[in-house]
């Protein structure tokens, strides 16, 4: 690692201290470095507030010294009036002469604005410096952007003879099959805080009955969401009680309640792409999606994916509901006890 590289990695350090506060907002870590020293080191740390650079900023004593610093950040300094003024004009106020820059901002109000604006009154800026890690830390605020849909993630457990399920056919409202274990279950809950919603088809919701909470786990709530075509699923569902909200997808208009929120789509076409573009409007950068076996091959099939957890349990059910099936070979797998996690990425 040469030396930009170090602290750029001591940018992506700081950054990950907002995980968790920041969404939609991206993580973002600055420091700000003179003759070798680090003289101020700041990050994004909530949704609203100051951005990394400001931070960094004001956690220099000696103001005089950032006209002869080098500024490090990991996401390019903003351009535009948004919850706060831009960084772009508080860096050149402050003479700082040369900025090290991680990845390029894709929000299009910023994408590029603000070191152009940087190059124009006279400083220096580097891009690209650890890039493939920063675009890895935002890759939900990356993909949001570019794509303009939410970050996905599919979410399974197989046995390991690859069923998702046993037949239960005959069961019209009941309990979920355990296939992993109760590590396992600890890491779903965690990854749930670090998402915007939670998606399940209508059968996963009338054979399991989920709750999507997060109990587990400390954190944030996901947005819970729901297809129920006809609106029919019974209000005895744990995902219609009155803990959180629950967004339902219908082919009906109906009216909001207080937890229950309904958009209505046109189940006559695919409806993979009506349901993210109703997330995207409402700035939900991110979903997992975790089940059923219709719902998780029709987001496969269509490319529709972004990242894939499936959980290997130890067991074998011989005959059942066949798992989902990946075009391509996990990139890294996790042992937890009795359970493997085997994490996927889609390169497309
Ligand atoms: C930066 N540094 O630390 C962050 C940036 O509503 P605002 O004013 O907070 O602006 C949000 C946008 O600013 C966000 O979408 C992203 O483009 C950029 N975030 N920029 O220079 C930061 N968090
Ligand atoms: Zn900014």
């Amino acid at each position: 690692m040469n030396t930009a590289e170090k602290y750029m990695n001591r940018c992506l350090e700081l950054a990950r201290l907002g995980a968790g506060d920041v969404a939609p907002n991206p993580m973002v870590g600055c420091v700000i470095v003179h003759e070798g020293r680090i003289i101020g080191e700041g990050f994004h740390q909530k949704c609203g507030e100051a951005h990394a650079e400001v931070n960094a900023i004001r956690s220099v004593k000696d103001k005089s010294l950032l006209a002869d610093s080098t500024m490090y950040v990991s996401l390019e300094p903003c351009a535009h009036f948004g919850k706060t003024p831009p960084c772009s004009d508080l860096i050149i106020e402050h003479r700082i002469p040369r900025v090290i820059v991680g990845s390029v901002d894709p929000f299009a109000e910023v994408a590029g604005k603000g070191i152009e604006k940087m190059r124009r009154a006279g400083i220096e800026v580097e891009v690209g410096i650890l890039e493939q890690d920063c675009l890895w830390l935002n890759r939900r605020f990356f993909t949001f952007h570019q794509k303009k849909r939410p970050y996905l993630i599919l979410k399974w457990a197989q046995t390991l003879d690859g069923f998702l399920d046993i037949d239960r056919s005959q069961i019209t409202f009941g309990q979920p099959t355990w296939i992993s274990n109760e590590l396992s279950r600890r890491q779903v809950h965690k990854q749930r805080t670090e998402e915007a919603a939670i998606l399940i088809g209508t059968n996963t919701a009338l054979k399991d009955n989920p709750s999507l909470t997060v109990r587990e786990w400390h954190g944030n709530q996901p947005l819970r969401l729901l297809i129920d075509r006809k609106n029919r699923l019974s209000k005895k569902l744990s995902l219609k009680d009155r803990a959180y909200p629950t967004l339902v997808f219908t082919e009906e208009e109906v009216a909001s309640k207080t937890n229950l929120e309904y958009a209505s789509i046109d189940f006559e076409s695919n409806i993979i792409p009506q349901i993210l573009k109703c997330l995207y409007d409402r700035d939900i950068q991110s979903v997992v999606v975790e089940g059923g076996q219709h719902l998780l091959q029709s987001f496969i099939d269509q490319g529709l994916w972004d990242e894939a957890h499936v959980y290997y349990g130890n067991t074998f059910f011989v005959k059942g509901v066949a798992a989902p099936r990946l075009p391509v070979a996990p990139i890294r797998s996790e042992n937890m006890h009795d359970t493997l996690l085997k994490f996927f990425v889609n390169p497309a």
